[in-house]
């Protein structure tokens, strides 16, 4: 293990580096760069000088091609003109700021951290469809969690080919981080393993590694399920964080994987992946609306800025809203 242990820092939001460090200042412009298309779309509508209807349709054909979708686009351009109203707003830059509040306002209830404090070994068991990011994920939340001096074993419970486990393998050797693993394929039994040598070894989290799976392969949706018993019966009351991980540039699809993993597993938490890439980022709003519309909202706990390690942040909605409508 790398770190000295120390409990009791709960305040992980307090974790979150000054506003201004040179680590900020670089994930952050990563974030703008990769949400680039939809800004330019975006802020190059508030260029003229008038508020009038052409510029409400407009932005409402920006909003649904960056993957806001028709509703909540439909709701959001009902708050702004309220708010529009409301303020007297005049300037096209005024109407830009209002509609990053606005956005802002949506989001904000998607802001959240890990409890980790909740429970120890706190299990966290990480799920989504091939290819989001997931195993790429684990390696740079090892990582962030060191940083806060946890300690961190990892399952490696993506069993379906040798590949993945030596994946798994290289992220935690680079974070000096055990990885438990199995010749075998059962994924379940790797994470029950798992989660008795994360007691034995008094480790702070325990984060299990998943097979990519489809929501319409019933039979691995039924495995996923069968890898949260798993855990339960190991350890009653684990997971303690069901985490889907989401491909920032899968767009509305999103949304799709969000209702079948949350009926698969009762999903505590999102991580959205390859911000920096060429996703257009309304997705966000999207389902940080319906979760609101079903009183249930979904912590986007972290935002996937790139492949390296450091490449993983807590994600705040205001600082999203601002890349995604060109607004400090
Ligand atoms: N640019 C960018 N690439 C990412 C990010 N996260 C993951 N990737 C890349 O996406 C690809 C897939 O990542 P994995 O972590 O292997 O995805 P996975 O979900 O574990 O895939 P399966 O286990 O095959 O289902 C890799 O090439 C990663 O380097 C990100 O935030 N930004
Ligand atoms: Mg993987």
């Amino acid at each position: 293990m790398l770190s000295a242990r120390m409990h009791g820092d709960a305040q992980i939001l307090a974790d979150r580096p000054p506003m201004n460090s040179p680590a900020k200042t670089g994930w952050l412009a990563r974030l703008k760069q990769g949400l680039s298309r939809t800004r330019v779309n975006i802020a190059g509508l508030f260029s003229g000088g008038v508020i009038d209807e052409a510029l409400f349709d407009d932005l409402e054909t920006a909003l649904i091609a960056a993957d806001v979708g028709v509703a909540t686009t439909g709701e959001l351009l009902d708050k702004l003109r309220a708010r529009i109203k409301l303020q007297g707003l005049k300037t096209p830059l005024e109407v830009r700021d209002a509609l990053r509040d606005e956005l802002a306002a949506l989001l904000a209830p998607s802001e959240g951290a890990l409890p980790l404090d909740a429970a120890r070994p706190f299990v966290v068991m990480v799920a989504g469809v091939n290819g989001a990011g997931k195993t790429t994920s684990i390696g740079k939340l090892a990582h962030w969690l060191a940083d806060r001096h946890k300690t961190v074993l990892l399952a490696a419970g993506d069993t379906f080919r040798a590949a993945a486990r030596e994946q798994l393998a290289v992220w935690g050797q680079r974070n000096g981080v055990e990885v438990i693993q199995q010749a075998s394929g059962d994924p379940a039994a790797v994470v029950f393993d798992a989660v008795n040598a994360a007691r034995a070894r008094g480790v702070d989290v325990l984060i299990a590694d998943t097979a990519g799976r489809l929501p319409t392969q019933a039979h691995l949706m039924e495995e996923l399920k069968r890898i949260r018993r798993a855990l339960d019966k190991a350890l009653p009351g684990a997971p303690h964080a069901a985490i889907l991980v989401v491909d920032g540039t899968n767009g509305q699809n999103a949304l799709a994987q969000v209702r079948a993993f949350d009926d698969a597993v009762g999903l505590t938490g999102l991580i959205v992946t390859k911000l920096d890439g060429t996703a257009k980022g309304g997705v966000l709003a999207a389902i940080a609306a319906e979760r609101a519309r079903q009183g249930k909202p979904l912590p986007f706990l972290f935002i996937g800025v790139g492949e390296g390690l450091a490449d993983l942040q807590p994600f705040v909605a205001r600082e999203f809203a601002g890349a995604l409508v060109g607004s400090e």
